[in-house]
């Protein structure tokens, strides 16, 4: 893909314009809010001038999962099979740690085949963002219940959901993701700055984006249609981000506006609403998380960040230069070492 700046056009500080970050064509409903997800995940990628050439996207199966065919067209890319991504994602973080990974996926794609792997993804802090398009159902299979369809909520044809809905946000704060946000694909704004910071941060973020499905699960018995979230929003601080590489100064007043300093040096300010939150406080991310979901309420925002934990890269002492770009002879013991190693057996 050529991604030559045209003369004249608004370009980032790596020298691209936004056309270099976009993909093809949606094939997705008019309406789902998975295309509001790509458009913002074209604008943050844009907006922090990350090379396209060093991203991959990955996904696993699903509508939400076929998102990354719509933005990033120049990046690599691995769509993988049905809640599987996160191996994937894994083996390529190995094998290229100067890779920025996005994986997209699905509530039901991660909450449901996909859990298993999930849980080991967030516990191990692998440095990459993983995105939940959250709809509470089986988009692509015509609206069936999915795990995070919250206990009472009904389908189009009136079956009700009669088991708890998982929290992938609760979970992920527990099992050790450095960086956990949910947001909801209709606000633009706070989505955004959550995405710049995400690129931000060194360690799993996960972002959980409730993502109406325009087409099975928009009705009043849902609460993941538009209305719904639109009235449930509880928004934990009203988010602002300074990139790193922007000389901006920021007045703000300590105590009522928390600034959190992000891995690269960029820093994102959280004005406090409602209530004293402190997104570095687990147990206060966990509370808050169980107290708005008892309500029927959606707590969105940045939920947990620890900026400092070691990422799974970090902990396995990997040489600075990719395996990947490693000669043979650097990656395969000589054969007199092996000799030596089935000498020392005999
Ligand atoms: C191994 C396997 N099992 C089941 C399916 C059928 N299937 C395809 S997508 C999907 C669920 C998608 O739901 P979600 O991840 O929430 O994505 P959405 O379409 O809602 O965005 C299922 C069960 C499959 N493709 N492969
Ligand atoms: S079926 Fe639902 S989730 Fe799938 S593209 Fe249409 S609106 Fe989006
Ligand atoms: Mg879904």
């Amino acid at each position: 893909m050529n991604i030559a700046a045209t003369p004249g056009k608004k370009v980032n500080r790596i020298g691209l314009e936004t056309a270099a970050y976009r993909g093809g064509k949606t094939t997705l409903c008019a309406g789902c809010g998975h295309n509001a997800i790509s458009e913002r995940i074209v604008e943050a990628f844009f907006g922090m001038g990350v090379d396209p050439r060093r991203i991959i996207k990955l996904s696993g199966i699903g509508c939400s999962s076929k998102s990354p065919a719509y933005f990033l067209g120049g990046s690599h890319g691995f769509n993988a099979v049905h809640g599987r991504m996160p191996s994937v994602a894994t083996g390529a973080m190995l094998a290229n740690k100067d890779l920025v990974a996005i994986g997209v996926s699905g509530d039901g794609d991660t909450g449901a085949i996909g859990i298993g792997q999930f849980v080991h993804l967030m516990r191990r802090n692998l440095p990459m963002i993983y995105i939940v398009e959250n709809n509470g159902c089986y988009g692509l299979t015509k609206g069936q219940l999915s795990p995070t369809a919250d206990y009472g909520s009904t389908l189009k044809n009136g079956v009700v959901s009669d088991l708890p809905a998982i929290d992938l946000c609760a979970l992920a704060v527990q099992l050790g993701a450095s960086f956990v946000a949910r947001s909801f694909s209709g606000d633009k704004r706070q989505l955004l700055a959550l995405l710049e910071a995400a690129l931000s941060h060194r360690g799993t973020v996960m972002l959980d984006v409730l993502s109406p499905c325009v087409t099975f699960n928009d009705h009043d018995g849902s609460t993941k249609s538009y209305s719904y979230v639109k009235d449930h929003d509880e928004p934990l601080s009203e988010i602002s981000f300074v990139p790193f590489f922007e000389d901006i100064s920021v007045d703000y007043e300590p105590g009522t506006t928390q600034a959190v300093p992000m891995h690269d040096g960029s820093m994102l300010y959280l004005k406090k609403l409602e209530r004293d939150y402190d997104p570095t406080d687990k147990g206060r991310a966990l509370q808050v998380l169980q107290e708005s979901a008892a309500r029927g309420e959606f707590a969105t925002g940045l939920v947990y960040v620890e900026s400092a934990k070691p990422d799974f890269l970090a902990l396995l002492n990997l040489v600075d230069e990719p395996l990947a770009h490693l000669p043979l002879d650097r990656v395969r013991p000589p054969r007199q070492a092996l000799d030596a190693i089935m000498d020392a057996l005999r």
